[in-house]
């Protein structure tokens, strides 16, 4: 049986519990342990034959990629005696002794080796495993392993301890203050918040992973340049590389880290860059007045709460996929909105918003929103996946409301109001993408979906390649969406 670090079964809550408070939990299997023993094993007779003998919980922890110099959240082994007799345990050691990265706390006791030790019948003890590893001096993982030997009546069982070392760049409360490039050499872990000052520039370059601890994100007063390529995205995610459950990593839980937030008025510009599991992506929900950003072919998927807010704000963005949002996927207030070639999708089980909202007020004072949505698709699980909200409520394109989707693919149930054209309005159950239940999802679109060969040609021949750089004008019938489907 092979145990992972972490991997739970969903009910497994007292021990996810007694992961997190793990000293005050300590104390409370000890002191349950001692009285325990006290009552009920004061004169139980011990076996000293080989086939009584211990059962341990798993024979390998497996702590994935782990940051070296960063501490790992302890790990815990159970040794349990199933037999009608106590037994000794004639020794618990780490192989790897003194020198091994993986450090042993039994009985509340710190040590790399423990002698005789006792387990009365129908009884357990917990070995817990802290680890730290070691810069290793290599760009790329570096595998490390060890094994806890345990001897029981003449006969010793093995749990390996595996991992793999990535060393990383730590920025912590850094302030960029000058220009500066993040690179794809090693990736870079980030501790509070990454401040880019207000005249300097930060660069990524392609194919660099930023990841982000609890708390924490980037804050961009001056300017943000991430291009990546079609064949190495930016990723930009929370730090844990382990799983939450059994087959259900950290990386897909939402709000691990914070997001990017824009305070300055310069162009940021964001292109083949993937944003994951955080709070808020993309917030230009401030009171900067006409704040610009343009994302080209980037993925934002499964944020807490939106992928992009942006308000009185002008927002471009091309061939990108934004799913899966706690609030809304995309939330404009006032300013100027254009989305060519989206895919925009909400199929988050716990949500509380459409895909889209677009209100031209803040709070109770009228804006102006300019908005146009060209060869998108708009869907989700909610009837209405777009809240149109015009503070004069004309139901009429105007200069305060001026909004228009054109060729778009839209889950809408309020077709009757004139902000449409060329568009096809889809029911939810509507088969229009690959894979709409499973975590990441999968938004190719199905052999016969209703967003095949609907764009506008002369707005596709804008974007000629789709998000992951194939020929949208292959078969002379552009789909809407980020995604050409293709034969292949
Ligand atoms: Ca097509």
């Amino acid at each position: 049986m092979i145990y992972k670090k972490l991997n739970h079964k969903r009910n497994d809550w007292a021990f996810l519990i007694m992961k997190t408070n793990m000293k005050k939990n300590l104390a409370f299997i000890l002191v349950s342990l001692f009285t325990l023993s006290l009552v009920s094993c004061m004169d139980e007779k011990f076996s000293s034959s080989p086939s009584d003998n211990i059962s341990i919980q798993t024979d390998t922890v497996d702590y994935n990629t782990i940051f070296t110099t960063i501490k790992q959240p302890t790990s815990v082994i159970k040794i349990y005696n199933r037999n009608k007799t106590a037994l000794t345990i004639s020794y618990i050691k780490v192989a790897g002794g003194e020198a091994s990265p993986f450090k042993m706390t039994v009985n509340g006791q710190k040590g790399q080796t423990f002698s005789n030790i006792d387990i009365f019948s129908k009884d357990s003890i917990y070995v817990f495993i802290d680890m730290t590893l070691p810069e290793n001096g290599k760009n790329t993982p570096v595998v490390v392993s060890d094994s806890l030997l345990i001897m029981c009546n003449g006969i010793e069982k093995k749990v390996i301890l595996t991992g793999s070392g990535q060393d990383v760049t730590i920025l912590k409360n850094d302030t960029v203050e000058t220009n500066l490039t993040l690179t794809a050499d090693k990736p870079y872990l980030v501790f509070g918040d990454l401040v880019v000052a207000e005249n300097a520039t930060l660069s990524i370059d392609p194919g660099a992973t930023l990841y982000f601890h609890n708390n924490s994100g980037m804050k961009v007063h001056g300017t943000l340049s991430a291009k990546g390529t079609a064949d190495k995205f930016i990723v930009m995610r929370g730090d844990r590389t382990d799983d939450i459950f059994t087959n259900v990593p950290y990386d897909s839980v939402s709000n691990q880290w914070n997001g990017i937030e824009f305070i300055s008025k310069n162009t940021n510009e964001l292109e083949f860059v993937e944003m994951r599991s955080g709070r808020h992506a993309i917030d230009l929900w401030n009171d900067t007045l006409n704040q610009k950003i343009v994302i080209n072919n980037c993925v934002i998927r499964n944020f807490g709460g939106y992928s992009i807010a942006a308000k009185n704000s002008d927002v471009k963005i091309a061939n990108s996929i934004i799913a899966n949002s706690g609030i809304n996927a995309i939330r404009i207030s006032g300013g100027k909105l254009k989305a060519t070639h989206c895919t925009i999708a909400s199929y988050a089980r716990k949500r509380s918003g459409s895909a889209v909202r677009i209100d031209n007020s803040d709070e109770d004072v009228a804006t102006t929103v300019t908005s146009a949505f060209d060869n998108c698709i708009i869907a989700g699980t909610y009837s209405s996946e777009l809240a149109l909200n015009d503070f004069y409520k004309a139901n009429v394109v105007n200069e305060n409301f001026n909004v228009i989707f054109k060729n778009c693919l839209i889950c809408n149930a309020n077709t009757g109001v004139p902000y449409f054209i060329s568009c096809v309005f889809a029911k939810t159950n509507s088969k229009i993408f690959t894979d709409t239940e499973r975590y990441p999802y999968d938004f190719t679109l199905t052999d016969d979906s209703p967003a095949l060969n609907m764009a506008d040609a002369d707005i596709a021949q804008t974007l000629p390649n789709d998000i992951y750089g194939q020929d949208r004008l292959a078969d002379g019938q552009p789909d809407a969406g980020a995604i050409e489907k293709t034969t292949e």
